[in-house]
């Protein structure tokens, strides 16, 4: 009973402002930069923008350390500038989605400062202090009230000199978590972080951190999961909390109240892992919390749950089964699932799931793991650059890396283990294949001078990847019939000419789970049925069609390939209609 809304049809291009287009020759990404691409965007195929935070903000961690939510971060532009945007987006039948932050804010926001200034201030309750749990015997310091370690590395707490007590922080030390369980630092988000936005024409929010905005009270002690680490993961104490969904009703209850021009705003809430009885509470529409959400299982495996630098060895089966717990869930109910494969935290999906090891590999992988995002069930995610077969860049060392959750880890374990230690020679093997920092170098418009075309002559505020010189940029692509810019292009479009099977189909069945190099499977919408079949391997692969119906072949990755023949070229993908 899936009703048809635009959001679920929806095609979804992901911007990092800072590294999309710089259209002032500063170095930086801006504002009027995608402005002046959103015809790119448009040809693409896609037709709504996320993009990810552009307000005021220190860049501790690149935006999502928001200083004043209703103000544009200058450097970036002004707020005329994005009110331009989706006015000029809009004109283009593409709708925008901002980026919610609101677990924490910075610690330069004049909430966090205000807090800080004395124990009595109005606001000291929006945040979370607690008094030092006694004073170290050793070192005569002050003790963190708990042993929560911060997704970053060391611990969740800061002390602050000032009133000598410590506040939480979940991420880096300059994004103090806000406390929701204060009705007033509630009404205050919603007014600022929300009601501004969507008052000013936004169709809609991706929601940062959905799942984090209410842990277990009395914030215990979390259980020793990894006794390398002198922090523990708080997991289920502060994730899918006992209120989170009360917050999530009363937030969407204020967005629906803001409206008053029939905008339909649709929202999709990061939660990473949840059960299934949560996922459904988040998504139902019954339940008026969040449209959609974005889990990480299928993203996060072959890491450690313990941390995620630490990488372990899975199998295609095992990443099969993590990519359908995605929408498995909601098969038969009135939620709905999402289906991507990269974003501003994630590496490169060749480089991780298919093969950049030659530049054959690495098309045919990028085209076959296009293939499989579009025929799976869930609104569709493409992250900047992704459409053009991005790689991870080679063999950076660890100074070139900018990303906080990078250097803060990397700066714990050298001062645990030392530099040369295998704990920090491990580590970095694992930074090279899955940092944050992948996604975000700056993106090639063309193969020429320094920058590809992203600035006129300014040296960029991240290193380029050299990749862009071999062809992987958008005008050498855009040339180019076979190139994976334009497989992307017409994927998009299939998707969209037989969305009722792609977007809408249900009863998603595995085919041959158990094949190490095949990911294949049948779904369903009313009387039409789709085989889907992927070779994940550099080999020729033989696959039996299920049954002896007709197999109409629709879609695939290989051009002129013989539909009748179940033999499969390396990276090869197939779309089937079953007659
Ligand atoms: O990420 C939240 C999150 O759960 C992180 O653990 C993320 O998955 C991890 O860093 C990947 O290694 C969001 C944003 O997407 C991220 O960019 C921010 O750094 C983070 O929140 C804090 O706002």
């Amino acid at each position: 009973e899936t009703k048809p809304k635009w959001w679920k049809e929806a095609t979804i291009y992901q911007i990092y402002p800072a590294s999309f287009k710089d259209s002032n020759n500063d170095g930086w990404g801006d504002l009027n930069g995608i402005r002046s691409k959103l015809n790119y965007v448009k040809d693409l195929g896609a037709d709504t923008l996320w993009i990810s935070p552009f307000f005021d903000s220190p860049q501790k961690d690149m935006g999502y350390d928001i200083c004043d939510y209703e103000k544009v971060w200058p450097t970036y532009g002004t707020n005329e500038d994005i009110f331009n945007l989706i006015k000029e987006a809009h004109s283009l039948e593409i709708k925008v989605l901002v980026d919610l932050v609101i677990n924490h804010c910075s610690d330069q926001h004049k909430w966090f400062k205000e807090s800080r200034s004395n124990k009595t201030n109005s606001k000291r309750d929006w945040f979370y202090w607690r008094k030092p749990k006694g004073v170290c015997p050793k070192t005569g310091k002050p003790l963190a009230p708990n042993n929560w370690r911060s997704f970053f590395g060391g611990s969740a707490w800061k002390y602050d000199n000032k009133t000598e007590e410590f506040y939480l922080h979940l991420f880096a030390v300059g994004q103090p978590d806000l406390n929701w369980e204060n009705v007033e630092c509630r009404a205050a988000i919603f007014d600022n972080a929300v009601g501004f936005w969507l008052r000013n024409g936004v169709d809609g929010f991706r929601i940062d951190t959905a799942f984090l905005y209410s842990k277990i009270p009395g914030l215990p002690d979390a259980p020793l999961t990894n006794p390398l680490d002198d922090f523990q993961l708080p997991g289920d104490l502060v994730s899918n909390g006992p209120r989170i969904h009360e917050y999530h009703k009363l937030m969407r209850h204020y967005m629906l109240s803001q409206i008053d021009d029939g905008r339909v705003i649709m929202t999709v809430g990061e939660v990473g892992s949840a059960g299934d009885d949560a996922r459904l509470k988040y998504t139902s529409e019954r339940s008026q919390e969040l449209s959609e959400i974005f889990t990480f299982r299928h993203t996060d495996i072959g890491t450690s749950e313990k941390f995620r630098y630490s990488l372990v060895p899975f199998t295609l089966k095992e990443w099969k089964l993590a990519v359908a717990d995605s929408f498995l869930w909601m098969n038969g109910t009135d939620s709905w699932p999402t289906t991507y494969f990269e974003n501003h935290d994630q590496p490169r999906s060749v480089s991780r799931f298919g093969d950049d090891s030659t530049p054959k590999s690495r098309v045919a992988s990028a085209k076959l793991l296009a293939s499989l995002l579009i025929s799976l069930t869930g609104t569709l995610y493409v992250y900047q650059g992704q459409e053009l077969g991005s790689v991870n860049f080679k063999n950076w060392p660890i100074e070139d890396y900018e990303d906080v959750e990078a250097q803060t880890n990397y700066r714990v374990l050298v001062e645990k283990f030392g530099k040369d230690s295998k704990e920090v020679k491990k580590f970095e093997e694992a930074l090279a294949l899955i940092s944050r920092d992948n996604a975000r170098t700056p993106f090639p418009w063309n193969s020429k001078g320094q920058t590809g075309g992203f600035s006129d002559s300014a040296k960029p505020w991240f290193k380029m990847n050299d990749s862009f010189r071999d062809g992987i940029n958008v005008e050498d692509e855009a040339k180019d019939p076979k190139s994976v810019l334009n497989f992307w292009k017409n994927a998009i479009k299939v998707r969209k000419e037989n969305k009722d099977i792609l977007v809408y189909g249900y009863n998603f069945e595995f085919y041959e789970l158990d094949h190490p190099k095949l990911f294949s499977f049948t779904k369903e919408y009313a009387k039409q049925t789709l085989f889907a079949v992927f070779n994940f391997s550099g080999d020729n692969v033989q696959f039996k069609f299920p049954d002896s119906n007709e197999y109409q072949l629709f879609f695939g990755t290989h051009d002129g390939a013989d539909g009748a023949s179940g033999n499969l070229k390396p990276w090869e993908g197939r779309l089937y209609f079953v007659e």
